[in-house]
């Protein structure tokens, strides 16, 4: 019996619900054994939960990459929070030097719930380093926004425009993720291939619990793409997870709710 094997190049969400610990309690869902080179480690303040992030130094990210690439091997990858644009070059060069395959970009801009301040340098890095890179990359509104340098998205128009723009700065495959924003009541996702837009829609659950479901999303494809089925098998696969885990998202304290990485088992 082999296990499929995939990394996560992300940031520690101390509180757990986001971040590589999302990342890795996804892949346990999936049966995908997980593996991780940390960027930077969030912490929070307990009266006000202002966020702290403390950078890992660009030597100790190399040698965790060379830990996991060079001496166990992977069958896909994800990104998600990488702090800095030497973080965001170096993941490049491993890409390109390990000829890696099944590369899931999710393009971590800002954590919701501070007023942390944008890298647009960090921005800029992912649009010239990693898009030409991604099998998928996974922008939810806001980032699709940055990335394709457009305004705001607020129309299905908008979402395929942006993802068009993104296409040609190199990614093969775009899911832009919405929550509710552009049609009442429906979290409507894009999936464009460059050749074809497909809409993924189901009803969009009203919860405050829904810390973490942008990393938990872009991992669930990311074990999909390890276990050997195609981007769009591997997005509809997601969809199914993550809405189930936003469905049974909770309270952890009076200022964070996560999703339920489990919640699948109760309904399979
Ligand atoms: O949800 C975005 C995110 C990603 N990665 C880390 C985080 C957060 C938000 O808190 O802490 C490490």
């Amino acid at each position: 019996m082999t296990i499929k094997k995939a990394l996560t190049v992300a940031g520690s969400d101390t509180s757990g619900g986001a971040g590589i610990q999302a990342d890795l309690k996804t892949f346990q869902e999936f049966d995908v054994y997980g593996m991780t080179a940390l960027t930077t480690i969030v912490c929070m303040e307990p009266e006000t939960w202002d966020h702290q992030v403390f950078p890992v130094a660009l030597d100790i990210v190399e040698t965790q990459l060379k830990t996991v690439i060079e001496g166990i091997g992977i069958d896909a990858m994800k990104t998600g929070m990488l702090g800095s644009v030497e973080i965001i070059e170096l993941v490049s060069q491993y890409i390109d030097h390990y000829n890696l395959k099944r590369v899931v970009i999710d393009p971590v801009m800002v954590c919701k719930g501070t007023d942390e301040v944008l890298q647009p340098e960090n921005t800029e890095a992912m649009i010239e380093f990693l898009l030409p890179r991604a099998d998928l990359v996974t922008p939810n509104l806001f980032e699709a926004s940055q990335l394709a340098k457009s305004g705001p998205i607020k129309t299905l128009e908008q979402m395929q425009e942006a993802a068009a723009v993104i296409h040609e700065k190199g990614a093969k495959n775009i899911l832009i993720k919405d929550r509710g924003k552009i049609q009442a009541g429906k979290a409507m996702d894009l999936l464009y291939d460059g050749s074809k837009f497909e809409w993924f829609e189901v009803d969009a659950i009203s919860t405050p619990y829904t810390h973490g479901a942008g990393c938990t999303s872009s991992a669930s494809v990311t074990a999909g793409l390890a276990k050997g089925l195609t981007v769009r098998e591997s997005v509809q696969q997601a969809k199914l997870f993550i809405t189930q885990a936003i469905s049974n998202g909770f309270r952890l304290n009076k200022f964070v709710g996560p999703t339920r990485h489990s919640a699948h088992r109760r309904t399979e």
